[in-house]
């Protein structure tokens, strides 16, 4: 098992389309092992393979309270859409800031798991929204891209200004 060091906006490298996996094997179940570990240490609800400079299309979420719901997503795809929901989301790759996006209320999803068996989910609430923050970041996508572009310079400016006094 290995901890994860995690890509922080705007690190260009955030913005790579990972690739699918075409056979999930023993370096696929290592991956999945380090994501876990790596979120549940954040810790967070969810975690792409992009974030930890990975760009394969692997994906693990948990949001359960007590770690008990450990979901692996392969190649995950949204198969239906409905409704909308607006949600104050977080993310691990942008410390610190916090803004409410639109998204899909309830998505259909289907992808594999950790022994390439397909399985598929209808999720709403926050797994919903879980799962539509992970797949863009398969995409190359951070939840800041959706604000306005005056509200993503100020986020941009107050990382900048909390690098120099980290580094
Ligand atoms: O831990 C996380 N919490 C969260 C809260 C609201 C909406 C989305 C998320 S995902 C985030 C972990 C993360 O950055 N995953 O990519
Ligand atoms: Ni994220």
């Amino acid at each position: 098992m290995a901890l994860l060091p995690i890509l922080r906006y705007p690190d260009p490298r955030l913005h790579t389309r990972a690739q699918p996996v075409a056979v999930v094997d023993d370096e696929i179940r290592q991956l999945v092992r380090d994501m876990a570990e790596t979120m549940y240490e954040a810790p967070g609800i969810g975690l792409a393979a992009t974030q930890v400079n990975v760009h394969r299309r692997v994906v693990v979420i948990d949001v359960t309270e007590d770690k008990s719901g450990l979901l692996v997503l392969i190649n995950p795809e949204i198969l239906e859409r409905a409704g909308e929901q607006v949600c104050e989301e977080g993310c691990l790759s942008v410390p610190g800031v916090y803004e409410k996006v639109t998204r899909a209320e309830r998505v259909r999803m289907k992808a594999l798991n950790e022994h390439g068996e397909p399985w598929e989910v209808e999720a709403d609430g926050l797994l919903a929204v879980c799962i539509q923050h992970e797949i863009d970041h398969l995409d190359g996508k951070v939840f800041v891209e959706y604000l306005s572009q005056l509200k993503l310079n100020r986020i941009k400016s107050k990382l900048a200004k909390k690098a120099r006094i980290t580094a």
